[in-house]
């Protein structure tokens, strides 16, 4: 095994299956695959926070059907704007939030249209 470098240094107080899934992925040298997987078992509605100018948890990967919910928790806007188009938000306000129902499986990639550099993923399994 070589070295894995930490990333867990943000803190998430109000998701620890987040956690969790990161002590998986620590641990295991194919550890992002289950890490989604164990985010995808265990939630029905799929949640997404904008928090600090980043989409949490970056890829989520949901089953074709699930609806996700982006929500702001940040002082300024933040919008989520698909790259192929496939849905877009309005600006959020803080504490404002955004749902788009994931029908088909793919990988859509996002990013927040008033601060491009802001990117996200959602992984919808058939
Ligand atoms: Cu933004």
């Amino acid at each position: 095994m070589t070295s894995l470098s930490h990333h867990n240094s943000r803190p998430s107080n109000r998701n620890c299956r987040l956690a969790i899934a990161l002590a998986v992925a620590t641990g295991l040298g194919t550890g992002i695959l289950t890490a989604r997987q164990v985010l995808a078992a265990t939630e029905a509605p799929a949640a997404i926070t904008i928090d600090n100018f980043t989409f949490g948890p970056a890829n989520l990967t949901v089953p074709a059907g699930t609806t996700v919910t982006w929500t702001n928790h940040d002082d300024i806007p933040h919008s989520v704007v698909a790259t192929d188009k496939a849905f877009r938000s309005a600006a959020l306000d803080t504490n404002h939030s955004y749902s788009f129902t994931f029908k088909t499986a793919g990988t859509f990639a996002y990013f927040c249209g008033l601060h491009p550099h802001m990117t996200g993923k959602v992984i919808v399994t058939p």
